[in-house]
């Protein structure tokens, strides 16, 4: 037999089925540095080459070409069917050669594309796919610029779709290749039409089928629709197809989210399936009233939840999509009903999950920051807000596609600029604006628009913020300027110089560091009790107006932001749980005020580790719980019955030296917590091997795992216990932002070392005579550096002299005697380098330690220092 007339038996008698393989493994990757070419390594996919530079010591991060390759074998069967290369993800540029042969190149990271490779293919034989990514800046792919990190690679799955010559398009904009339409829907009928491309890609004309068929969530056919079809060779058919109008629907919402389930299928001439397409369909319908906020099936409801980032520690963006799942579940379990995937769209696997555990969408893509005015740079923000609604598009959770976030920050902050040019960028913009909403109103006319704008008048004054039908405000009151409590007059003075316009606040929230703990939270501090209050109080201004549409957390997690110098430096901490996804204690506040599924009682002193109470009797502990009221007992004595209100309480324990027990109940529930605490009212009572580190200039308390300390706060000297006898708390700037926003190299423990006190020329601390190992630590704070936070949004980025080296020059003494003559940090260390001292002393005559920095240049700094009584 020839080979012609087998393959055509195989097509005609073995069924022959489409197919998809997923290429993840096994592929030949290297970077390509120049004249330094690197060796090739076997690597899987989802990969990065920035999961680990993106957080070192070293400032920035590989931002260049990275050549993956991969060999793939088709045997001679496979010959008659068309091969699609998809890939779901790829960082930023990206070009595909099969077989040395280039076959097309795509711009942007967070889209999926693909390609017909069946003309590049050799059968029976090995072909070689090579795609050359490229994360290096580019004028024309947005984000030009944004807060997170912009890691490199194929970070998402690779696919070979092999389909029969007629089949559902996988190529209008790697789509699913058909759109579901609901025209119609309320609580008592449904109407959906179905928009379906078939692929003739044979010679010859076709005679096929088009089986549609809507089961219910219990698999019973409610629909069974049946078309036959004429293709025409060579050629693409747009069906459009009104299914039965369906009565009785029972909704989906984020409380219930009932899914029906479509299957599309397409039929050969004798009925054979060639493939079939499955997708959820949730029948919801939604609106915006500006005075009384989002509609959901008729009835009001304020939408609640979180940003989420893509990447999680270890990983960067190329994330085990298990891993990312488990997000959308904690993210459930919290009680949110909303999710902003920002500032791109994430993994299509997510947004399923979100269909099936009821989150409503807000999905956009990464125009951030800035704009360019080039034709290129337009044309791939056009194609790019296409891909994203033509392949997000059939997940009923989506109700908004956005395409802006903070368009004018850079231009707000940039004084270098003409007033002409000014007045040119912002036109720029809101032509981009304009062009982009026109677009997503044609693609998705039954979804809302929206746009994220930040605390700046220009987005009114250029009536930029009048496009969308949504606007979502991104508002740091209480962080990067003003106050907490001064969210909800901004939002009544909005609402009531726009009336029309339906607003929610699209991100807010605050860095919070597991390891800081404080009774006196304030801004800028890292710490979680800071956290709470900022959210807390978002969350009662929110909610308490009506027509904000909703609230949403910024951030669900930490994130890599490479140019941060937060508490975690290369992290925007602002997450409610931690970069490895633990909960902070923040996530519990939500939880409590939102999940109502079952009881939960949480006790927030999972952070306070190694907590000492100096001259204090009792501590304040957060609990939470979504229950009425609970009974709270320390070390087995009942201490408190109360009521729970807004879903926490908070107690002052009387605590006792060493290890107390805590246990709440309310009913049938309850939960308990041991801690461990350190009393002291002076520290005379000190022994050999035990050790006191003050954090030097700051107020709270500090769980440094790298010397296995928890600093004590600073305070003014008072007899038999420690502190500064003069000095001032050095400030990065004006606006009360305590100590340096900077990655402090070789060191982990940056909130030992980036606050510190100014002037500081005596330190006392009381303890008894005996043998000490004395540690002093430093860190020159204006030395130049260019990883500056960039999201400070203040002075802090204008100042002068926070480029500029300073000399500071002094001699440390203790206990009148000289121990480092002229130390020179900026000399010494040429960064902001964590610089420890040590020397060891004997104290005797009942002295205490005296240390005396004193100044010879310049105005002295000191950040910290560890006692370690040897003797
Ligand atoms: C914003 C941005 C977001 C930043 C965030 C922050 O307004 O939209 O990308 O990460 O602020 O933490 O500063």
């Amino acid at each position: 037999m020839n080979r012609s007339i087998i393959i055509f038996l195989l097509v005609a008698f073995t069924n022959v089925y489409s197919q998809t393989l997923e290429l993840n493994t096994g592929w030949q990757f290297k970077l390509d540095r120049g004249t330094l070419c690197f060796d090739w390594q076997t690597v899987n996919l989802p990969h990065t080459w920035n999961d680990k530079d993106a957080f070192d010591d070293e400032q920035g991060y590989f931002r260049g070409l990275g050549i993956y390759q991969k060999l793939i074998f088709l045997d001679d069967e496979k010959s008659e069917l068309i091969h699609y290369l998809k890939f779901n993800g790829v960082n930023q540029y990206a070009q595909v050669y099969l077989n040395g042969k280039f076959v097309g190149e795509h711009k942007g990271g967070y889209t999926a594309f693909s390609f017909n490779i069946t003309p590049y293919l050799s059968f029976n034989e090995y072909n070689l796919i090579e795609v050359k990514v490229d994360n290096s800046h580019n004028d024309n792919i947005p984000p030009l610029d944004a807060d997170f990190t912009f890691y490199g690679g194929i970070y998402r799955t690779v696919q070979l779709i092999s389909v029969p010559k007629q089949h559902i398009s996988k190529s209008d904009f790697a789509s699913d290749g058909y759109s579901i339409d609901y025209d119609y829907v309320d609580n008592k009928k449904v109407r959906v039409t179905l928009t379906v491309n078939v692929n003739n890609l044979s010679d010859f004309k076709s005679s096929n089928f088009l089986k549609i068929i809507l089961n219910d969530a219990d698999k019973n056919k409610l629909i069974v629709h049946t078309e036959k079809l004429e293709l025409l060779p060579n050629n693409q058919k747009k069906l459009k197809i009104k299914l039965d109008e369906i009565q009785n629907p029972k909704l989906w919402s984020p409380e219930s989210p009932y899914l029906y389930n479509l299957e599309i299928s397409l039929l050969d001439n004798s009925e054979n399936i060639l493939e079939t397409n499955y997708s959820s369909v949730g029948f919801r319908w939604f609106n915006l009233d500006a005075e009384k906020g989002f509609f959901l099936n008729g009835k009001p409801y304020k939408l609640i939840g979180v940003n989420r980032h893509q990447d999680y520690e270890g990983f960067g963006n190329a994330v085990p999509i298990e891993l990312q799942k488990q997000d959308i579940h904690l993210i459930k379990n919290m009680g949110a009903n909303f999710i902003r995937f920002a500032h791109y769209p994430h993994s299509r696997e997510l947004y399923d999950l979100c269909d099936r555990l009821g989150i409503l969408v807000w999905s956009e893509i990464p125009i951030v920051n800035k704009v360019s005015n080039s034709k290129e740079y337009f044309e791939t923000c056009l194609n790019m807000q296409k891909e994203h609604i033509k392949q997000y598009y059939n997940f009923p959770s989506v109700v908004m596609f956005g395409y802006m976030n903070e368009i004018f920050l850079r231009l707000a902050f940039d004084n270098k600029l003409s007033e002409s040019e000014r007045e040119n960028t912002k036109k720029t913009s809101v032509i981009l604006a304009q062009k982009l909403e026109s677009l997503t109103r044609k693609l998705a006319p039954n979804r809302l628009t929206v746009m994220a704008l930040h605390f700046n008048e220009m987005y009114n004054e250029t009536g930029i913020a009048d496009i969308p039908m949504l606007i979502g405000w991104n508002l740091y009151f209480g962080w990067y300027h003003d106050k907490i409590n001064d969210l909800g007059s901004f939002l009544d003075d909005q609402h009531q110089r726009f009336p029309n316009r339906s607003i929610m606040v699209s991100e807010y929230g605050s860095g919070a560091d597991t390891r800081i703990f404080t009774t006196t939270p304030k801004k800028y501090d890292f710490s979680l009790d800071y956290q709470f209050l900022l959210h807390k109080g978002y969350y009662n201004q929110v909610t308490k107006r009506d027509y904000v549409v909703g609230m949403a957390a910024w951030n669900f997690a930490d994130f890599g932001s490479e140019f941060r110098g937060d508490a975690i430096p290369h992290v925007n901490q602002k997450g409610l749980v931690q970069y490895n996804r633990e909960p902070k204690d923040i996530y519990y506040f939500y939880k409590a005020n939102l999940f109502k599924d079952q009881p939960f009682i949480h006790i927030g002193t999972s952070n306070l580790r190694g907590l000492s109470l100096v001259n204090q009797d009792t501590y304040p502990v957060k609990i939470y719980s979504n229950q009425a009221e609970i009974e709270v007992f320390l070390n087995d004595e009942i201490l408190s019955k109360t009521s729970v209100n807004n879903g926490f309480v908070i107690i002052n324990f009387p605590f006792t030296n060493g290890s107390n027990d805590i246990f709440v109940k309310s009913g049938q529930i309850s939960t308990q917590s041991t801690i461990d605490v350190h009393k002291t009212d002076n520290f005379q009572a000190m022994k050999i091997n035990d050790r006191i580190g003050i954090n030097i200039g700051a107020h709270f308390n500090f769980y440094d795992t790298e010397n296995q300390i928890t600093w004590l706060p600073d305070r003014v000297f008072t007899q038999g216990l420690y502190g500064h006898k003069n000095g001032e708390v050095y400030l990065a700037n004006k606006d009360n932002h305590q100590g340096i926003p900077n990655n402090i190299k070789n060191t982990t423990a940056e909130p030992l070392y980036q606050t510190m006190l100014m002037a500081c020329t005596d330190y006392k601390v009381d303890v008894p005579n005996g043998k000490y190992k004395i540690a002093l630590f430093f860190v020159e704070p204006k030395i130049k550096s260019k990883d500056q936070n960039l999201y400070n949004l203040n002075s802090y980025n204008q100042s002068k002299d926070s480029h500029s080296k300073d000399r500071r020059i002094m001699d440390i003494i203790a206990n009148g005697q000289l121990f480092i003559k002229n130390l020179n940090l900026a000399e010494e260390f040429p960064d902001k380098y964590g610089v420890k001292n040590s020397f060891e002393i004997d104290i005797r005559n009942n002295t205490g330690l005296e240390i005396r920095l004193k100044p010879i240049e310049g105005e002295i700094v000191i950040s910290g220092i560890l006692i370690e009584k040897i003797q």
